[in-house]
């Protein structure tokens, strides 16, 4: 069972009241499904990434100043292959120093990107990826030291795509843009000139929750898809935002994938919960023809009771027409287009689990959020919070922990209060426990996200495979970007 995300600390700063804005919004005429550009990088050659200001329509006619990666708001969609190389080449044309990490990819810490290899104002960063690693849907974001939720949530990040020959073996949709669809879910508050409104200060004890649920960049937009099976490469890009993720009409999908790459056999759900920095591919079947909306919805907009989530959320969808949740996204299917129509494989990747003696030592991580000694006086926010791990906040100038390379750990973590999404950097990890439970079918492949709350151990068993150097270390945090941000984040080696 998933346990509903518990509110932190009651109260917290309010945030701008820009609902009116929201409404009229989404009264405007539909917009299709922006496909972020492929560039594809698996024959070695070279992917250009200017990191720049700009400005992106969230709603035609009105220009939002954003920040983005070759474009206006996010970036690219990076395709690369296992047993390549990946070339990129970044320049900042920002005024402040950027970061950018790879999410989920297994590479040494030297082109890791984490906040010590900041890029500075002007200048540029060309690492060299070796992907050694199987399929899977990862992504790259700001880890700017005290600047990636600002960074990330005015548009710096994008995805990439591993692929491999074993997956591409499988009866699986993979025409980019067709029917397998990047779809990067963020939430964004606006003010009344059309302006990101975003603030660490203000922001409470949650996280900064934007009110207004955007996907690669576009409100409640529409996708035409062929009437036959359709996989979405769902990425929670969100600074803080827990989303349930479903359809409307309640239709199943199958979910194959996690952060790390396939599951061992698709997993038949009807919702699903996604925080912070995970990753879900799903298929979805639209050979009846009709248009499915895809919900994300937050876990405030509904009551949840002893069972979790599941049956409260059912009984928003059941219940009056006013309070239903609005789509997402709307994929609408067109009999016209060639349609993936055949059996998804009954088998996906073989995930091997280490056994109880290759565990060499198990490491605690206990995440904490306190009233803080900095002598903010009465302000609400994380402001005057000292969020931390393991009693210590994030210090660019402290290891806190040194890993052995290519052996096997388990890591257990929870938290003081609250839920926390726990990544870790340079590997995929396999969950055990999850919040005191046996991880359920669907979180029991290739991980770098963990949720974790305070009542119970949740439980990852992990090995580091690359190098990682004091000079150029890993990172472990929160992926909630302001928990993250004010020092919920620790640094190790690995050697
Ligand atoms: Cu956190």
């Amino acid at each position: 069972m998933i346990h509903s995300r518990r509110r932190f600390l009651a109260g917290g700063a309010a945030l701008l009241a820009a609902g009116y804005l929201q409404t009229a919004w989404a009264k405007a005429a539909p917009r299709r499904l922006p496909i972020p550009r492929l560039v594809d990088g698996s024959d070695g050659a070279p992917v250009d990434l200017q990191i720049r200001p700009g400005h992106w329509s969230f709603l035609p006619g009105v220009k939002t100043p954003t920040l983005g990666f070759s474009q206006g708001y996010l970036g690219p969609t990076i395709r690369t292959r296992q047993n390549s190389e990946l070339h990129l080449r970044y320049h900042n044309g920002l005024a402040e120093s950027v970061a950018v990490h790879g999410h989920g990819l297994h590479v040494p810490g030297d082109v890791d990107g984490g906040p010590q290899l900041a890029i500075a104002p002007g200048e540029g960063w060309q690492p060299t990826l070796s992907i050694v690693q199987p399929a899977a849907t990862c992504w790259y974001h700001s880890h700017t030291h005290g600047r990636t939720g600002d960074q990330v949530y005015r548009g710096l990040a994008g995805m990439i795509i591993i692929d491999d020959a074993m997956t591409d073996s499988l009866a699986l949709p993979r025409r980019y843009g067709v029917d397998d669809l990047p779809v990067i879910i963020q939430d964004r508050t606006f003010d009344a000139a059309g302006r990101l409104v975003y603030s660490l200060m203000d922001a409470d004890e949650d996280g900064w929750l934007g009110e207004t649920v955007v996907i690669n960049g576009a409100i409640a937009p529409v996708a035409t898809v062929p009437a036959g099976k359709v996989r979405l490469r769902l990425l929670n890009g969100a600074n803080a935002r827990f989303y349930i993720v479903a359809f409307a009409d309640g239709r199943p999908f199958h979910k194959i994938a996690s952060d790390g790459g396939l599951l061992a056999a698709p997993v038949p759900l009807t919702e699903m919960e996604m925080a912070p920095g995970e990753r879900c591919e799903i298929v979805v079947d639209l050979s009846d023809g009709q248009p499915a909306e895809l919900l994300t919805v937050f876990e405030d907009q509904f009551d949840d009771d002893d069972e979790g989530f599941v049956s409260g959320f059912r009984n928003l969808l059941a219940g009056p027409v006013d309070r239903r949740p609005q789509p997402a996204l709307t994929l609408q299917p067109d009999p016209g287009l060639p349609a993936h129509r055949a059996p998804l494989p009954a088998s996906l990747a073989t995930i091997t689990r280490p056994k109880a003696h290759e565990i060499a030592r198990t490491r605690d991580f206990i995440l904490a959020m306190q009233p803080g000694k900095g002598g903010h006086g009465a302000h609400g926010g994380h402001a005057a919070m000292d969020m931390t791990i393991n009693g210590a906040a994030m210090d660019m100038n402290v290891i806190n922990e040194r890993v052995e390379r290519g052996v096997w750990e388990r890591w257990r973590i929870k938290a003081d209060q609250g839920a926390h999404p726990f990544h870790v950097h340079g590997c995929s990890f396999l969950i055990d426990a999850m919040e005191g439970d046996v991880a359920p079918p669907d979180q029991r492949g290739w991980k770098d996200v963990v949720v974790l709350d305070d009542d119970d151990w949740s439980e990852i068993v992990v090995r580091f495979d690359h190098p990682a150097s004091a000079k150029f270390p890993y990172m472990y945090h929160c992926h909630i970007l302001e928990h993250e941000d004010r020092g919920m984040m620790g640094q190790f080696t690995v050697s």
